[in-house]
């Protein structure tokens, strides 16, 4: 066991559990950053609600979201590292897992701070339904975001994310990854988005998705969901994605940011980064 608050010894077994040759395609890394995101991107800013606090995903009202089907694995993978590391909450795990998987997939260092707690607050777990819904428009995605607190620049950041992993037709219903080297963080996404020509299919499963087929015919395997193709064909959303086709630096720096500020919604912290929310002070670790 390690010593408690020695997260560079958490960090490493992270790293080390991520090349998974049985599972996927052969990483764990993109299903512990949506771990990381779902856990997090529950958040209602007005009522104080959901968050990464409390990893409510541990128990069936959060974790049997049907929009978070697939999560499971994710916590699995983790099971060892908590078992080695006792002292780290699960709510601080998960969303270390997901910061230490992008960096170590070739994306950007994010910010990450300690702290939060498994303590589970009834009143402040969130209903169903929060989490975006793949097959809707650019105003869903706004209404769920902007209930987080993001604003347009960050909301386009986040979905950068697609760079990485893939749709499952038994966990989601759609089918494919969003690019071809998808377990290496870049702005490949963005450049698929905005350069190729996408065309919608109806899957045999009934669900609607978007597909490329190149210039015989051929369907490839890439894909994108209805709420990525929002991203290209709104207004403001598609400068973004423009610009961070164009700037991968850019992205990589503002996809930071975003992924911070989104793993520390519903945490509050005195100027010394310490945890001040009622329910980590009373309910248990405290950094
Ligand atoms: Fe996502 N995502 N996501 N996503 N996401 C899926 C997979 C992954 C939406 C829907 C889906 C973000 C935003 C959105 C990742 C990260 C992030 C799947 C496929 C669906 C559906 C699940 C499956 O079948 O296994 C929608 C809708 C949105 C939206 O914004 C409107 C954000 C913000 C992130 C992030 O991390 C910041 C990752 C990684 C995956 C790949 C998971 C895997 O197992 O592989």
């Amino acid at each position: 066991m390690s010593k408690p608050g020695n997260y560079e010894a958490v960090r490493k077994d992270i790293v080390k559990l991520l090349h998974q040759p049985e599972y996927d395609d052969g990483s764990a890394g993109p299903v512990l950053v949506r771990l990381a995101w779902h856990s997090a991107g529950t958040y209602d800013a007005e009522t104080d609600t959901g968050g990464s606090n409390g990893a409510g995903m541990r128990y069936e009202r959060e974790g049997g979201d049907p929009a978070n089907a697939g999560l499971q694995h994710a916590r699995v993978f983790l099971e060892p590292v908590k078992a080695a590391h006792p002292w780290i909450t699960y709510a601080d795990l998960w969303t270390l897992a997901g910061c230490v998987a992008v960096r170590e997939m070739g994306g950007p260092e994010i910010r990450w701070l300690p702290g939060r707690t498994d303590y589970v607050d009834d009143s402040k777990l969130p209903p169903r339904g929060r989490l975006p819904d793949g097959s809707k428009a650019a105003d869903h995605v706004r209404a769920v975001f902007y209930r987080m607190g993001f604003n347009d620049q960050e909301i386009v950041a986040l979905c950068g994310a697609h760079n990485l992993g893939r749709c499952h037709s038994d966990r989601s219903g759609f089918d494919g990854p969003w690019v071809n080297n998808l377990t290496r963080f870049s702005n490949q996404y963005f450049r698929l988005l905005a350069g190729l020509e996408w065309k919608l299919v109806t899957l045999p499963n009934g669900v609607k998705q978007w597909v490329y087929e190149d210039e015989d015919g051929i369907s490839e395997r890439l894909m994108m969901l209805p709420t990525d193709i929002a991203l290209r064909d709104d207004p403001v959303f598609c400068e973004w994605v423009d610009s961070y086709a164009e700037d991968k630096e850019l992205f990589f720096e503002d996809f930071a940011k975003a992924f911070a500020k989104l793993m520390e919604l519903g945490i509050t912290r005195d100027a010394r980064g310490r945890v001040t929310n009622a329910d980590n002070v009373k309910g248990g670790y405290h950094s």
